[in-house]
């Protein structure tokens, strides 16, 4: 690659002039219209073009230094990202925001209008797909030469919305009005291919060809990726996939068959068609086997692509390249580099596979069983029939390695094997993403030993090295400076400059200003502000934040427990002195999980139940935002008081949405789950309110015979909480709830539900003291520099990747 590609391209104006003139261009000559019959979404997309151009002489000087430099590359390999609203971002990341508002008024427009038409892509689930973007964001602000790779679906996570107090689903057509910040690229487009068979190869033991039964198009598009206060910009690369030429049967057209006509294409492009909505459970559905072959098929050619515009041969491949996996999604990703090394670039087996497992690594997020991947054999033989040849091969080579360390160890070889033989046989992912990497890690520090510990226990035995922790992070910018401007500011202020958003560590100099009078006071006055904004309950009471995916093991439950005990206690004593609360949930439920469904219409009936009853509604208030998503996150994270992080020791991976309110000055409420405990370890534990069983103990009572109604029996308030739900106090509504915690309650509900309310008043307590409150809030802040996702990075490029930032030259 030429060096000389950045050089000569005209820099963009940085004056109010200059970006006004574009602004205009981008109308008259992009749009193809006027300033006198601009629509408010022709505003929209001339001002999003032209910020984007910004980015776009970055991007071009990104990539000349990056190919200049010939580094190893990271490439991240998701079937999620939860990128967030675009203009506000590069508005900031381009430092354009000023410029953009006073061209704007050329057009009669605010800012704050055209920010309301910008769409977020909302093509992953929930704290999974949000760390790809935190992660991608923050890799770009590092200098990491890397690419993330992922699924381009037409329709986003679904739109909830509440219908008589039950979650509706309606579809997500993001880009139904197009999508500015995309750059297609045709010209990198991939062919994939599906089912068929294979055959062998004359002279050959190893190599098979492979001859598909059906092949689709996979054509690349990609979203800019800027970092902050820094010249990379990265890029994410989406696939969409398409049916070839040949798809559409002219001859059935013409014969008035349409429908049949069209019905090969249809089928291509329903491999991208839309996101799973499922958080942490699998549905082993031969479609999402398809969408991950397609993801990883389209995307190993692509990164081979890139590996040939620097390099000949395959000696340095690995060298050049590490691709990270996010959870077993793209796993196959394994046996499909061994097929293109074996059998189409002909290297022999050893070779390849020395190649592919120094290449990748593997990120685990959960450990709940019922998210572990493992699809049937005969699904796999047909759908990807040479892939699960090579797995077969992977597993016979494996197994002798281990019978090698553990002669005679037969139950050991089962446990471990590829392949589960139960009463079917099924593939098992992350036993093939353990054996097919160089690292393993979990995402905090007490899921990477539980990882060590229990579901990859063997794994750990065999190979101790390759274990690792790297704590997740979260995005500063997004979810400080973006989502909480007046916090910002004041810590800018508080601390003499703005550096912490790029070295978060710096947060720790607000512990002196944590005991300033003023301070504290302003501080407390951008909290009241934002929850103004948010409009959520009254701006002066407790303003107590439960907001993630619905799930029993997050125990949105146990919070609903305290509300209805919480609305006894008020309405036993209505002139006691109630600390006035607003209790805030967001969440979605994947559209076939039952329970989850009937907790959200649980809770809006107790809500319904609460707003009419005027003894209790002037102390609680219960508000259920709909179609929680990144940009509501952004809304309501400010303007948390309290954050519940309750879910049952051991359940919970890490969690992030705990970072992010403890960063915004909200104190966690928690149990020892996840990243909870080192949230506490470094905001001390006098400013962290902890209840509950922990792993270990949680693990116990589930093994020495649970009885939650031998909690219900000992406890009246409980019993209480539960008997309204089942007499009706609540419109009949939440019987299957109380039948489940009653019959057998899975996540130990009622067993942390005593602790759990003692915490809550041990809350009232401190929340009755504002100085005390104000001071526990900045020191959260203040300690919570760890969580930024730079952090992440740099542990990742220090400790998995071994790559070194490549900084990109203002004048390449
Ligand atoms: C997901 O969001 C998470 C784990 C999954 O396991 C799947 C999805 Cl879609 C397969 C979450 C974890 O539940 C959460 O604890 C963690 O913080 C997050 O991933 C990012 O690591």
């Amino acid at each position: 690659m030429d060096l000389r590609q950045g050089i000569g391209l005209r820099r963009l104006g940085t004056t109010a002039d200059e970006f006004q003139q574009d602004l205009l261009s981008s109308l008259y000559y992009r749009r193809g219209t006027t300033v006198e019959s601009a629509s408010p979404r022709d505003a929209y997309e001339a001002l999003a073009l032209t910020v984007r151009d910004r980015l776009a002489e970055r991007r071009a000087r990104t990539a000349a230094a990056h190919f200049a430099s010939n580094p190893r590359w990271v490439y991240y390999l998701s079937a999620e990202y939860l990128l967030g609203a675009q203009l506000e971002q590069n508005l900031l990341y381009s430092g354009t925001g000023d410029l953009a508002s006073q061209s704007l008024k050329v057009l009669g427009r605010t800012l704050e209008e055209i920010e309301d038409l910008d769409v977020e892509p909302g093509l992953g689930n929930g704290g999974l797909g949000r760390l790809a973007a935190c992660l991608v964001d923050a890799m770009a602000t590092r200098d990491i030469p890397a690419v993330g790779y992922g699924i381009r679906y037409d329709f986003g996570i679904f739109r909830q919305s509440l219908e008589g107090g039950a979650q509706a689903e309606r579809p997500d057509d993001w880009a139904f009005q197009g999508n500015p910040w995309e750059f297609p690229a045709p010209d990198d487009r991939q062919t994939v291919g599906f089912y068929g068979h294979t055959e062998p190869v004359a002279g050959s033991p190893t190599r098979k060809s492979w001859v598909p039964g059906e092949i689709v198009l996979g054509e690349p598009s990609h979203m800019l990726v800027p970092g902050y206060r820094t010249e990379t910009v990265n890029i994410v690369r989406l696939w969409r996939a398409r049916g070839s030429e040949a798809s559409f049967d002219l001859s059935r057209f013409a014969a008035g068959q349409y429908a049949e006509a069209v019905q090969e294409a249809v089928r291509a492009e329903n491999i991208s068609k839309v996101l799973y909505p499922d958080d942490s459970t699998e549905l082993g559905r031969e479609l999402r086997l398809k969408q991950q072959y397609f993801l990883v098929s389209c995307s190993l050619r692509d990164i081979i692509r890139r590996f040939r515009l620097r390099n000949e041969g395959w000696d340095d491949f690995a060298e050049k390249t590490v691709i990270q996996l996010n959870d077993t999604h793209p796993t196959i990703a394994i046996p499909e580099l061994m097929r293109l090394l074996v059998d189409e670039y002909e290297l022999d087996w050893d070779k390849a596979w020395s190649i592919t497992r120094s290449t990748f690594a593997y990120t685990c997020h959960t450990l709940l069983p019922e998210a572990l991947e493992t699809w049937p054999v005969p699904l796999f033989e047909r759908l990807l029939p040479r892939h699960l040849e090579i797995i077969y091969l992977i597993n016979m080579f494996f197994l002798r390695e281990v019978e090698a360390r553990f002669p005679g160890d037969s139950d050991r070889l089962r446990r471990m094997s590829i392949i589960g033989e139960g009463s079917e046989r099924r593939v098992r992912m992350a036993h093939l993403a353990v054996v097919g990497t160089e690292a393993v890690n979990g995402v905090a520090e007490l899921h990477s030993k539980l990882l060590r510990e229990t579901v990859l226990q063997d794994f750990a035995d065999l190979w101790p090295a390759k274990f690792q922790n790297v704590t997740n992070g979260v995005s500063p910018r997004r979810f400080m400076k973006l989502a909480n401007p007046r916090l910002s500011d004041l810590i800018t202020e508080g601390l003499g400059d703005d550096g912490w958003l790029n070295d978060l560590d710096r947060l720790a100099g607000l512990e002196r200003l944590a005991g300033d009078a003023s301070f504290m006071e302003r501080w407390r006055a951008v909290k009241r502000a934002n929850k103004v904004d948010l409009a959520a309950g009254d701006p002066d009471s407790l303003t107590d934040v439960m907001i993630k995916r619905f799930h029993e093991y997050k125990r949105q439950q146990l919070k609903l427990l305290h509300v209805i005990t919480m609305y006894h206690r008020i309405r036993a004593n209505p002139a006691g002195d109630w600390v006035p609360r607003t209790v805030l949930f967001a969440g979605k439920a994947a559209p076939a999980y039952h329970a989850a469904k009937n907790i959200i219409r649980l809770i809006n009936a107790v809500g319904a139940t609460i707003a009419a009853d005027p003894v209790v509604a002037p102390h609680l208030t219960v508000v259920f935002a709909e179609n929680y998503n990144v940009t509501l996150a952004e809304r309501i994270i400010p303007a948390a008081d309290l954050s519940e992080q309750i879910s049952l020791a051991g359940k919970e991976a890490s969690g992030t949405g705990n970072m992010k309110l403890a960063l915004n000055g909200a104190i966690t409420i928690g149990t020892l789950d996840g990243a909870n405990i080192e949230i506490r370890a470094r905001v001390g534990e006098e400013n962290f309110f902890l209840f509950g069983l922990d792993a270990f103990q949680a693990a116990e009572v589930q093994i020495s015979g649970y009885h939650p109604r031998e909690h219900y029996d000992r406890d009246a308030e409980l019993k209480a909480a539960i008997d309204a739900i089942t007499a009706g106090t609540f419109g009949g509504v939440g019987r299957e709830v109380a039948d489940s915690l009653l019959g057998w309650d899975e996540y130990l509900t009622l067993a942390d539900y005593r602790s759990y309310l003692d915490c809550q008043e041990e809350v009232e307590r401190a929340w009755r003291d504002p100085d005390r409150w104000t001071r526990l809030s900045i020191l959260n802040t203040a300690h919570s520099g760890f969580f930024s996702a730079d952090r992440t990075i740099a542990d990742y490029a220090a400790r998995i990747w071994r790559v070194a930032p490549v900084p990109v030259p203002k004048d390449i």
